[in-house]
């Protein structure tokens, strides 16, 4: 038998590890996992979630308890400041994927006239935003790989408004949990409050520096390259802010809430 040493091409590579890194939790303090991850078996669960795993209504609570269990363990490691990688405008995609629950010709059109986001929850300025406005804050572009759990990744270029500046300007209460996003497809999301903080992530509007297109979230997209892309909504709508866990369409079916590294 051959064993092919050929190296790893570096697009490889660089695929490989940063998936490790978007879907494993990034280890700082090997202890504070060890201890954390040595106590789940299946007593540790059952004892974690209050059940007896003795029928299937238990074991699908204690799993669900677990998931919840790790998307804490994810969200304490979370590094704030820790920046995905950018790349070249040579290395972008193209042409970029398009992924959706639907096909690419059913993708919402968005009047943009008359496009209002709606803002609820736990801020201060409830008043809706016209699309002009949106452009008229600080624009900013970043060239980032956007991974797909089904199994494909690809380079694009975003720009648009730091969220961090957006939550900053409507007064958002960012002691909150989570970060709410309901699209114009149905599609729904959302991300806990350290991600929605971090410097990389942008309520983008432009794609490539054109307005984005319909198929890729006209008129705005969360772009969050510390995060999987069923994280990041297309078409948003509606952004509230909540301590009250707001699920996601793939989340409630049983993807990872944190989703990111
Ligand atoms: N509104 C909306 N946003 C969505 C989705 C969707 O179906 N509807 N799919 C998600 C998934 S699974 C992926 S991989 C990306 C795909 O984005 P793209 O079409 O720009 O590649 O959008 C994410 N955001
Ligand atoms: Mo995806």
């Amino acid at each position: 038998m051959t064993v092919d040493k050929s190296p790893i091409s570096s697009e490889a590579n660089d695929i490989i590890s940063e998936s490790r890194r978007l879907l494993a939790p990034r280890i700082h303090d090997t202890t504070r996992r060890s201890f954390l991850l040595k106590g789940l078996t299946l007593g540790g669960i059952s004892m974690l979630s209050g059940c007896s795993l003795s029928d299937s209504q238990s074991v699908e609570s204690a799993l669900a308890s677990i998931s919840r269990f790790n998307d804490r363990v994810q969200g304490w490691l979370f590094d704030p400041k820790a920046l995905a990688p950018v790349y070249d405008e040579a290395m972008i995609t193209r042409p970029f994927p398009f992924n959706a629950f639907y096909g690419e010709d059913d993708a919402p059109s968005v009047e943009a006239a008359t496009y209002r986001l709606e803002i609820s929850g736990l801020v201060a300025d409830k008043r809706s935003w016209r699309l002009e406005e949106l452009h008229g804050m600080a624009q900013t572009d970043q060239i980032t790989r956007h991974i797909c759990v089904e199994g494909w990744s690809a380079i694009g270029r975003w720009g648009g408004v730091r969220f961090s500046d957006f939550l900053q300007r409507i007064g958002a209460d960012t002691s909150a949990r989570f970060v709410g996003f309901k699209c114009a497809d149905d599609y729904y999301t959302s991300i806990d409050m350290a991600t929605a903080l971090h410097p990389q992530t942008l309520l983008a509007l432009t794609y490539d520096g054109q307005t984005l297109p319909r198929q890729y979230g006209f008129p705005m997209k969360l772009r969050m390259p510390t995060k999987l892309g069923y994280k990041n909504p297309k078409h948003i709508q509606a952004i509230y802010i909540t301590n009250t866990y707001p699920g996601g369409y793939w989340e409630d079916q049983g993807y990872n809430w944190f989703g990111g590294s």
